[in-house]
């Protein structure tokens, strides 16, 4: 099979020989090319790159323009093969991995081959048990935030193979300046047949790298973006209905105040049932506006059977805080709803409009 191998470098002066010789070594595959991605590295690890390679592959070296996605994407563009690995080139992605995943392509109609760290087989040398959290949190994130992601191991990863015809039939939709592009791809290339294999995640031997501390908090913004910011929406939509709650009391206690002084209860549950209707719609109309497959009848009732977790959590919780740590009652409440909101927004998400709608 013919494959390109996407390599974007930022100062991998020490590791490029290393990693273009492991992938002679390992890649039984005959026709494949190298693509080198360097952003003018000040160790110029473009020029030893331009040494190492052979006569089908190529190295691109950009000037003025810095950045891991954007890189990748540009690797692809310019792959020849019908399928693209991409992978690090500081030899945590082992290459001899690239001959199961031509398998996994071979043996079925499959457009992503993710090398996965968390199925079985996989592993992860040399991280710290903080740092495997950390990343299983934030595929935990992915998985919540994007369906594309769920029933995968491990959407997160940055070495896997991927059908080139799929990333440039999608390019203009592609964001380069979220930097987990495998994210990008699953969520925007669909529809996609993804496949995962296992690997082992090496630790980096020469060079550092290249990702810091705001990384986190640019994953966080990266994912709720690629969610269309569904959480956000999701909590605005909360906040509205809350106010329409109250407004309803209000409303019976100035016109049916009968409703509000003797049969509380039911004005109470009218309040609960006409906001339950309004944030229903609007979760219809806006929210979840693309996940509206299947029938509107059972996401209504479903919805409905949402209120009673959320109330109860609320509840719970402010009781808690009030009565357990003598908290005051309105930062009590305020809490409540806070922990309510997100048990609505899981059961929602995984729950009620989990079918995409293509429109
Ligand atoms: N072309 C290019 N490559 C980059 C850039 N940032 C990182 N890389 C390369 O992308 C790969 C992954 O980066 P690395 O710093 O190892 O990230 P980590 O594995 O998550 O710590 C390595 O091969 C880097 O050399 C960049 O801005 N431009
Ligand atoms: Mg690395």
């Amino acid at each position: 099979m013919d494959i390109s191998i996407v390599l974007p470098t930022y100062k991998e002066a020490e590791n490029i020989a290393l990693v273009v010789s492991e992938i002679r070594k390992s890649v039984s595959e005959a026709g494949y090319e190298i693509v080198v991605v360097d952003d003018n590295s000040p160790d110029g690890t473009w020029l030893y790159a331009v040494n190492l390679i052979g006569d089908n592959d190529i190295v691109i070296r950009r000037i003025n323009i810095k950045g891991l996605s954007t890189a990748i994407l540009d690797g692809i563009i310019f792959s020849l093969k019908e399928y693209v690995v991409v992978m690090d080139a500081d030899l945590q992605h082992p290459p001899q991995y690239i001959n199961n995943m031509v398998k996994v392509v071979e043996n079925g109609d499959i457009d992503v081959v993710i090398g996965s760290r968390y199925m079985i087989g996989g592993g992860i040398e040399g991280w710290t048990k903080s740092r495997i959290i950390i990343s299983k949190g934030a595929t935990l994130i992915a998985k919540l935030m994007l369906p594309s992601t769920r029933g995968l191991t491990d959407p997160m990863s940055g070495f896997f193979m991927v059908k080139r015809e799929k990333v440039v039939a999608n390019r203009e939709r592609l964001n380069p300046r979220g930097y987990k592009i495998l994210l990008e791809i699953l969520e925007k290339c669909q529809p996609l047949n993804v496949s995962e294999t296992p690997y082992v995640f090496r630790s980096r031997v020469y060079g550092k790298s290249k990702l810091g501390a705001k990384t986190i908090i640019d994953y966080i913004l990266h994912v709720l973006k690629l969610s269309g910011w569904r959480p956000v929406k999701f909590g605005v939509v909360g906040a509205l209905g809350m106010l329409v709650n109250l407004g309803v009391i209000e409303f019976l206690r100035r016109t049916y105040s009968y409703l509000v002084q003797r049969y509380f209860v039911v004005g109470s549950l009218l309040a609960i049932e006409i906001s339950t209707l309004f944030n229903f719609t609007l979760h219809e109309l806006w929210t979840f506006r693309d996940r509206r497959g299947g029938n509107m009848f059972i996401r209504l009732l479903l919805f409905h059977t949402t209120i009673l977790p959320s109330i109860l959590s609320q509840f719970i919780a402010s009781n808690i805080l009030f009565y357990a740590f003598s908290i005051d009652p309105l930062i009590s409440q305020f809490i409540g709803i806070l922990i309510g909101f997100p048990i609505n927004y899981i059961l929602s998400e995984l729950g009620i409009w989990r079918k995409r709608s293509f429109e």
